[in-house]
């Protein structure tokens, strides 16, 4: 075994938990030609070396239609793809491109676009370009697009979202029945009360809930688990926000509709995507005049 794969293993080893939303690192790439031995594996190499000569960076031809793409194995909520520009020369071939997420193997150019086209001023010789997905893309695909320029890529990242509200810090309006708000971040999400794992608020005015993630993330998708041993229908109305305003709880920006009769069946998943995806260091259920029971709080983003 080489030095450098007996570095890659324990490097991965030791600090997988850290970088477990990279999704992309070693997965298959394809692109639409192969030039100057850039073959499209270099693109996922883990190697972000921006001088052509370390070949390390792909290449394609000068085609009308000019493509990239990796394929994640398995369908992932996409927040953020993140592109190393080549330093060497040609800085500015990238400008255009176009990044795209989702489930079709042939939608190199027509998966849904992630963040803006690439601008001229993004492109800085051996640059680090970012782009969000907002709202947050679902794709086993991602791809770069080009027309009619030579696509070269020394390193694609692609993150997906990761859970960010386990075992954080959290509280809320009132307390009954034991239904403390940890519960709703304890990682269990048995939906019967009597399995002491759901929160539990009093009824009257507003009733809230609130979990500190620590800092301020890019949140992009919020799972609720709803009670299923009674009481089912006392989330109606029930709203999500995001922001960073720790008395924000009801007035911080919403994530997605707000919750409806049709969403809680009793030990109901409830999903809301946050389109745009909001930033914020605290997220909240709101709930006005009824009691506010949650089994699980699943915050989602980067
Ligand atoms: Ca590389």
């Amino acid at each position: 075994m080489d030095c450098k794969l007996i570095f890659v293993f324990v490097f991965l080893g030791t600090f997988s938990a850290i970088f477990a939303e990279l999704v992309s690192e070693g997965r298959i790439a394809t692109q639409s030609s192969v030039g100057w031995g850039g073959d499209p594996e270099k693109g996922v190499d883990g190697f972000k070396a921006t001088h052509y000569g370390y070949r390390t960076c792909t290449h394609t031809q000068k085609q009308a239609e000019n493509w990239w793409m990796v394929d994640l194995g398995n369908s992932y909520a996409i927040g953020k793809v993140r592109i190393y520009n080549r330093a060497d020369c040609c800085r500015e071939r990238l400008n255009g491109a176009t990044i795209h997420v989702g489930d079709d193997v042939k939608g190199m150019l027509t998966n849904a676009q992630c963040g803006e086209s690439i601008a001229d001023a993004d492109t800085s010789a051996g640059s680090v370009i970012d782009r969000q997905c907002s709202p947050v893309l679902n794709g086993r695909y991602v791809s770069v697009s080009l027309p009619n320029n030579y696509l070269s890529l020394c390193e694609v990242e692609v993150f997906s979202l990761r859970l960010l509200s386990e075992r954080r810090s959290t509280r809320q309006s009132s307390i009954t029945w034991g239904g403390y708000p940890g519960r709703a971040v304890d990682g269990r999400s048995a939906i019967n009360f009597n399995q002491n794992s759901c929160t539990h608020t009093s009824g009257k005015g507003d009733n809230w809930w609130q979990v500190d993630l620590g800092r301020t993330y890019s949140v992009g998708h919020v799972r609720i688990f709803n009670r299923a041993d009674c009481c089912r229908e006392r989330l109606n109305d029930a709203t999500i926000h995001v922001g960073d305003d720790a008395k924000g709880m009801l007035t911080n920006a919403q994530c997605g509709e707000p919750i409806t009769d049709a969403d809680t069946k009793a030990g109901s998943v409830i999903d809301r995507q946050c389109n745009p995806v909001l930033n914020g260091r605290y997220v909240s259920v709101a709930l006005k005049d009824s009691i506010l029971t949650l089994c699980e709080v699943e915050v989602w983003g980067l």
